[in-house]
């Protein structure tokens, strides 16, 4: 059997991305009711937020679900705790990495799968009790690394024994049916599960993904250690603008904060932070989750030519 789907315990190997702001148990539950591993997004909030929502995802499913630990975040020691109190089948982490709370996590039952950007922090991961990898290429949204999806993979798949997850760049059946030829046995999307009816996002967001080019997803921040890919705007141009003078670490983040929010909650897509990966310009419409899963799975299975939950 598929390692991951045994790990999830889902009937696809199939993750959604725990997007900061974006991915709230609505969207969460509606991946996992359709067969994939829904996760919400932990991003900057309190622990007290990320405990509602886990209890509105009870609510909403009864299925396996995930959620993202932001590695960055100021509030992750009590995310953790909420996360390990409530026990979460599945704890994905980003941005950084997860070392100081392996212990905690997996002593709580929790499934610890960490998301990377090098071999090199995969291998330390491994050895550390990780359940499996995410492996995510440069073409992601938000935070990322320098290594393309197509070349990372492989090499994430042949220095660790635990399941890898491909993600970054992914957005459709094809790219699924390729990870998995690079020999990952699960999938990721982020910014496909964006354009869904049930993610809470403005409408402005989506609809700038739906209408984004392959060249629109660009990067800003690099000059400070802190790459992050969005959709090209007045904020991206004035982060772009700042760089090239030589901008500190704090005149940078100062202008970057709350810019996401601005972007999920006002739909401003000129000033707003419309994270988003390169597969941007692979999307074309705003659907149900169920739908798209659906088309995920009858178009992964015909490029495989064998089912794609029966192995
Ligand atoms: O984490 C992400 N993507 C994110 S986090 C995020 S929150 C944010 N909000 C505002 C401004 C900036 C960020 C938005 N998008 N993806 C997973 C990911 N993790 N990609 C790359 C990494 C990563 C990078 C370095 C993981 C580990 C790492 O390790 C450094 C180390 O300590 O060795």
């Amino acid at each position: 059997m598929n390692r991951v789907r045994k790990l999830l315990g889902t009937k696809y190997p199939i993750v959604q991305g725990g997007m900061a702001w974006v991915a709230t148990a609505d969207l969460a539950a509606a991946v996992s009711n359709a067969g994939g591993l829904g996760i919400i997004g932990a991003g900057h909030a309190p622990g007290d937020w990320v405990l509602g929502q886990i209890r509105r995802m009870r609510e909403l499913t009864d299925k396996p679900f995930g959620v993202n630990v932001m590695l960055m975040s100021p509030a992750v020691q009590d995310v953790v705790a909420v996360v390990v109190a409530e026990r979460v089948p599945v704890v994905t982490t980003g941005a950084g990495s997860p070392g100081p709370y392996m212990e905690a996590l997996k002593s709580g039952g929790c499934k610890v799968i960490p998301v990377v950007a090098s071999v090199v922090l995969a291998r330390r991961l491994e050895r550390m009790g990780a359940d499996a990898i995410i492996a995510e290429g440069c073409e992601a949204g938000g935070h990322i690394g320098e290594v393309s999806t197509l070349a990372l993979v492989p090499q994430v798949v042949d220095a660790v024994a635990v399941p890898v997850i491909a993600a970054g760049g992914i957005a459709d059946g094809r790219g699924i049916a390729a990870v998995l030829m690079l020999g990952a046995e699960g999938v990721q999307l982020g910014t496909r599960f964006i354009c869904t009816t049930e993610c809470e996002a403005h409408i402005n967001y989506k609809e700038a993904i739906v209408g984004a080019g392959e060249r629109d997803a660009v990067v800003c921040g690099s000059s400070i250690g802190h790459p992050v890919r969005a959709l090209k705007n007045q904020l991206t141009r004035e982060i772009a603008a700042l760089e090239r003078q030589g901008a500190s670490d704090e005149e940078l983040q100062r202008l970057g904060a709350g810019r996401l929010r601005l972007a999920f909650e006002q739909g401003d897509v000129r000033n707003g932070s419309l994270m988003a990966g390169q597969s941007a310009g692979l999307i074309k419409d705003v659907r149900p989750t169920r739908d798209l899963m659906a088309a995920l799975v009858e178009q992964t299975e015909r490029c495989l030519g064998r089912p794609l939950w029966k192995d």
